[in-house]
């Protein structure tokens, strides 16, 4: 994996485009009708966790993510993608557009209109009456039908395999493009016990294959947004029923709240619980009613708007993700430029100090002697397994003496042909 993707999936007016432009401060076409956001809109949000330069009493310099206020902020990449009707899997709507564009993401926001103010096809109805449940299911549906159809046109061809091993290939050839890796489908495999079974035996079972390949490969998390609207409280028990993490979000609070920040008008840090006026600050009364909305009917009840919350579960709860930090210099804690703390990396929980030798560079990975893990002063192997918020100095062997390519052009082919190039880390 290079960089952790999101999407953002829903009907049309759950607020994919209001989270989206929310969790990036980019400004995208916002407008209450459906398909307005007709390309996919890649943006870079940022997943925050406590930062490790407050354990370690010291102020860190970041150069690859930021820290505010002992939070450190990492990037990732969003993708708000056209919104998905029922039967979109056939073509209806958009038709598979917006699941094409999500091909790439590692994980799935789904974003509800918990308020019920919307039908299936997002136009707007009476606040309450449109159940949310029924807009989970039928997404997971839609979904699971697109992903079955790739399947399918080759399925009675690989259950007709004599050698699992070669059906097994095959089935990972087919949905590597999907972002899907052989563990997954491996382990989709195995929760259904077909793993140790002949091809000829799983042919039944297309179905359940899918649908564990759905929930390991592309897991889901509902941010059930506009809970600024009271109808959506009775909603969101409701929809943990349905078997899925759920988030309380305000989109448009939250994007409010960036906006106000960006003008200079609070002190507001993305998932704080609360803002604070600035001294002096030019407020005008519209503005300080939406202020007042946001801390009565948003802050005061959840506790945050919960873009920042859905964003971080997503990748440290569902992606099962951590921090970690690399440094060259181990007394210092700097890299070669002195900046303190200057990186930090998202990793698998489990990943090896190798593994962040590979994502930090290939020639990293592929020289790697050892790793000093800072803060315990101690020295560890290849495979020995990180910790959240650990500092790691890596050891590498010298690198290999590079020649210029046009002093020796015999030289350039065999570089051009070493090893693949890939910074992801093996899960
Ligand atoms: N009340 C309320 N409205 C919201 C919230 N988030 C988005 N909206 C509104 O819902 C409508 C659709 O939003 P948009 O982001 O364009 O939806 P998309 O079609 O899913 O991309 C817009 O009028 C937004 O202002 C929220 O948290 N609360
Ligand atoms: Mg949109």
């Amino acid at each position: 994996m290079e960089q952790v993707s999101i999407g953002l999936i829903g009907k049309p007016n759950s607020g994919k485009s209001t989270f989206f432009s929310a969790a990036t401060m980019v400004d995208v076409a916002i407008a209450n009708y459906p398909f307005t956001t007709i390309e996919p809109n890649v943006g870079v949000a940022y997943v925050s966790s406590p930062c490790v330069c407050r354990e370690l009493g010291v102020r860190d310099d970041p150069v690859n993510s930021m820290c505010l206020g002992g939070i450190r902020y990492v990037p990732v990449k969003l993708i708000d993608v056209a919104g998905l009707i029922p039967g979109a899997s056939r073509g209806l709507g958009l038709g598979n557009k917006f699941l094409d564009d999500l091909r790439r993401a590692d994980v799935i926001i789904h974003v509800v209109d918990a308020s019920g103010s919307t039908d299936e096809e997002g136009r707007a109805v009476e606040p309450g009456s449109h159940d949310p449940v029924r807009d989970v299911e039928f997404v997971v549906r839609e979904y699971e039908l697109w992903m079955r159809g790739i399947i399918e046109r080759d399925w009675a061809r690989i259950t007709r395999m004599t050698s699992s091993r070669e059906a097994l290939e095959e089935l990972e050839g087919r949905l590597s493009g999907l972002g899907i890796t052989s563990r997954d489908v491996r382990e989709a495999l195995d929760r259904l016990g077909l793993l140790g079974k002949s091809p000829y035996g799983w042919s039944d079972h297309l179905e359940e294959f899918v649908r564990e390949l759905r929930a390991i490969a592309k897991p889901m998390l509902i941010a059930a947004n506009k809970v600024d609207v009271p109808t959506a409280r009775g909603n969101l028990e409701r929809l943990r029923a349905a078997g899925f993490e759920v988030v309380p979000t305000s989109a448009l609070s939250e994007l409010i709240l960036r906006k106000a920040a960006r003008q200079g008008l609070i002190h507001y840090r993305p998932g704080d619980g609360d803002f604070e006026v600035v001294e002096g600050a030019d407020i005008g009364p519209d503005q300080e009613r939406a202020l007042n909305y946001i801390r009565e009917r948003v802050l005061g009840v959840y506790g945050n708007t919960g873009v920042q919350q859905a964003l971080d579960r997503a990748v440290f709860g569902l992606l099962d993700m951590m921090l970690v930090y690399p440094v060259e210099d181990e007394e210092r804690l700097t890299d070669k430029d002195g900046h303190v703390l200057p990186d930090a990396y998202l990793v698998r929980r489990g990943a090896t100090a190798r593994d962040l030798a590979y994502r930090v560079h290939t020639e990293l990975g592929e020289t790697f002697l050892y790793a000093i893990d800072v803060k315990r002063k101690a020295r560890v192997g290849a495979d020995h397994q990180l910790h959240e918020n650990d500092v790691i100095k890596i050891v590498a062997a010298a690198r290999r003496k590079r020649c210029s390519a046009a002093a020796w052009p015999e030289i350039r082919r065999p570089i051009a042909g070493a090893p693949r190039g890939s910074s992801s880390p093996r899960r």
